[in-house]
């Protein structure tokens, strides 16, 4: 109900919507009943009064249509929600910044990769491909990386995933992709998944994707965290120098802590146990400070040197391995802030791969060609017209103006009568830049049009074969068992066969162990090919394990306890974690911990039942005997030890937890330490046990 206390003036509030708002006039109106907050208003600003009860003709009567209040407030409501990406529909974002290390002023003009040690703002989100908005972190999919750059001399997005290859040769196959990929459209499942009909039926009838299809099937779909992820602009790309002379380039991220995974049995259960986990992650890693960092590397080569590839750099079903054009390291990318608002920034947030400063400039990937129309035509109605660029976390941070005007949300108040060019009655109107830079490689083509796929885009197999066999063993072993992961879940028995005749051209192991995963009765024949497939040198860069880095930095530690658990112990394994940079968090069965063996009273991050060991890299038990002897018939207990065991995860245990690993079946490796040592425990928690891999599952 309305107050009739005194109202105090409010002092300027961060959120106020100062807009068009003539400073100062009103504010008086505008007190509030006591402390320092804000009035509340209406969009109108008029000051809201009770926003407990909405405005009835008696007491338990109807209420008024005249209520404004309640129908702005409602309306409002009501069209909260905008269309969620088609693609990409679910990210996490952060603010930070580019620093340029190594000039690439022989290159190009741009100066945002020339102008070494200047820092450009960025703003970065990262997405899983398949599923909505609202669904899980860990399926097992691509990660966008999309970086968006706000230079001085206007806005570059670098709109890439984490795998360096694409699926499809030319865009218009991506609509055919998204609809295989995407939840069926009659069922509307699965989400988030690409183990379904129809996107292995659609991949298995497009052989250009088997070398996607490696990647996507390896460890690198099944990321630990978003700042262990690598980042690829895939397309080449070219740079201008200052004389319109231009060379291609590959962009590449590579993250400080190292590449790493999970295993697959953990990101299901990770589904279950924290569907926020990446994003929570990211959120905790950058409001405590320890801000994610990745290097840019880029790949530069010639024309000349292009043609002299065994394949075609055009084809962004091909990566370009280090053997042949090494990465040379140009800078880095630090993300320190948090979004102040998820919606406003993350959300609003409109890449497109078109936007390029001068000094960088597309190549005919015929995909890229067409991702330079699709994201500004998605944004018009994602968005709602074509006045997104004035959204904050779009806005050019550099000065822009133009002679376009009006339409939906038009924020801005252009003065003057001049909107067009050229025109003579406004000094201070827009007009071209006069530095003659032509911005455009003036590449020959040959001027006959046609619905083609080049000659040189056919080899679909020899990369995918690279691939497979530059992994380590236990990576092949996880890329086939997650094969047949998928295409157990293929209820089409032709599309399961079509999929394994692709293999055999890739490798015949592989495509033997996914039929013997699948007790298939014959091995189907090769896929017809008039390009076999040819063997390539490896290329290590494509793998995870080895590629990845011991750190504890990055890495959370679950220390286990109870009443009674020893106080030093836990006291040790804190200090040392904490000082080699792991994060630690305390698990018990109840929140509020438990009185330690000296008295003390430790209180839990997590409670046991919804802390499973999945969201931790590593964990030590510290359990006095009575509490051993009391978890043990506590399966959240059991399972917290056996799934560390099981997703190879270093396990620190005292004697009183010895029961309980008893009970988990825990073996002996180099991975399992005393809770007392605790050198050797963290030395095992920087890295998983891959050698205990075949003790714990049966993989494909
Ligand atoms: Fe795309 C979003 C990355 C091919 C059409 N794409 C989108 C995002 C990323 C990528 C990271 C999310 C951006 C964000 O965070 O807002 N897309 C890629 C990569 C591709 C690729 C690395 C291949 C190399 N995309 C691709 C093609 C097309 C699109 C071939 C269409 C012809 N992509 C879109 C889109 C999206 C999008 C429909 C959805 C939402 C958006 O753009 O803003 O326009």
């Amino acid at each position: 109900m309305a107050t009739s206390k005194p109202r105090k003036r409010p002092s300027a509030p961060a959120d106020r919507h100062d807009q068009g708002h003539d400073q100062g006039q009103g504010d008086e109106l505008h007190q509030h009943a006591g402390g320092s907050h804000p009035v509340l208003t209406t969009n109108q600003g008029i000051a809201v009064a009770d926003n407990q009860n909405s405005l009835r003709a008696t007491p338990r009567g109807p209420t008024l249509l005249e209520d404004f209040i309640l129908r702005e407030k409602i309306t409002h409501f009501d069209h909260e929600r905008i269309p969620e990406r088609i693609v990409h529909a679910r990210g996490s974002a952060a603010h930070g910044y580019f620093e340029l290390t190594r000039s690439l002023q022989d290159y190009t003009r741009a100066r945002v990769l020339t102008e070494v040690g200047v820092r450009t703002p960025v703003f970065t989100r990262f997405s899983t491909v398949a599923g909505g908005a609202g669904s899980v972190d860990t399926p097992r999919d691509v990660r966008g990386f999309a970086v968006k750059f706000y230079t001085r001399e206007g806005n570059w997005d670098l709109v890439g995933n984490n795998i360096p290859v694409f699926f499809i040769q030319d865009a218009i196959k991506f609509p055919d992709l998204i609809h295989a990929v995407k939840m069926e459209p009659d069922r509307a499942f699965p989400q988030a998944a690409s183990a379904h009909d129809t996107f292995w039926d659609f991949v298995s009838l497009m052989p250009e994707s088997m070398h996607m299809i490696m990647w996507a099937m390896s460890d690198r779909a099944i990321p630990r965290s978003l700042r262990m992820i690598e980042g690829f602009g895939i397309h080449s790309f070219r740079l201008l120098d200052e004389d319109g002379r231009s060379t291609f380039v590959k962009f590449h991220w590579r993250p400080k802590l190292g590449i790493q995974s999970t295993v697959w049995d953990e990101a299901v259960k990770l589904q279950g146990a924290d569907n926020d986990f990446h994003r929570r992650d990211l959120f905790e890693a950058i409001t405590g400070g320890d801000f994610p960092e990745w290097e840019l590397a880029v790949q530069l080569f010639t024309e000349e040197q292009a043609e002299a590839f065994p394949f075609d750099h055009l084809d962004p079903t091909k990566i370009i391995p280090e053997s042949l054009v090494p990465l040379t390291v140009i800078g880095r990318m630090v993300l320190d802030r948090w979004p102040d608002n998820f919606f406003a920034e993350t959300e609003q947030v409109a890449y497109c791969p078109a936007n390029v400063p001068p000094g960088i400039d597309f190549s005919n990937d015929p995909l890229l060609q067409g991702r330079l129309f699709s994201y500004l035509d998605t944004q018009l109605s994602r968005l709602g017209g074509p006045n997104f660029h004035q959204i904050p976390v779009n806005a050019p941070k550099c000065p822009f103006a133009n002679h376009q005007r009006d339409g939906h949300m038009q924020m801005g108040v252009p003065k003057g009568r001049v909107a067009y060019d050229p025109s003579s009655l406004q000094d201070d109107s827009p007009r071209e830049t006069v530095d003659g830079f032509p911005s455009h490689a003036t590449a020959p083509d040959d001027g006959r049009k046609g619905r083609v796929r080049a000659a040189s885009f056919a080899d679909h197999y020899s990369q995918a074969r690279m691939f497979f066999r530059s992994l380590e063993a236990p990576e092949q072993a996880h890329l086939a068992s997650a094969l047949v992961f998928e295409l157990s879940k293929v209820e089409t028995a032709k599309v399961r066969e079509r999929t394994v005749s692709h293999l055999r051209n890739i490798d015949q192991s592989l495509a033997e162990r996914v039929a013997a995963g699948l007790a298939m009765p014959t091995l189907p024949a090769p896929a017809p090919t008039a390009t076999p497939a040819q063997a390539l040198p490896a290329a290590p860069e494509v793998r995870v394990i080895g590629r990845g880095k011991d750190l504890l930095k990055g890495r959370c530690i679950g220390i286990l306890f109870d009443e009674g658990s020893d106080a030093g112990r836990i006291d040790r394994l804190r200090k040392a974690a904490g000082k080699a940079g792991a994060t630690v968090k305390l698990v018990a069965p109840k929140l509020g911990g438990g009185t330690l063996s000296d008295g003390t009273l430790l209180a839990a991050d997590g409670q046991l039942a919804g802390t499973p060991s999945v969201l931790f890299d590593a964990v030590a038990v510290v359990l006095g005997s009575e509490a051993g002897k009391r978890l043990l018939k506590d399966t959240a207990a059991v399972d917290f030890v056996a799934q560390a065991w099981a997703h190879l995860k270093a396990i620190a245990a005292d004697d009183g937890a010895q029961p309980l690993l008893k009970a988990a079946r825990v073996g002996n490796d180099a991975g399992v330490v005393d809770a007392d040592a605790a050198k050797d425990f963290l030395a095992a928690a920087a890295t998983r046990q891959w050698a205990r891999e075949p003790k714990v599952r049966t993989l494909a």
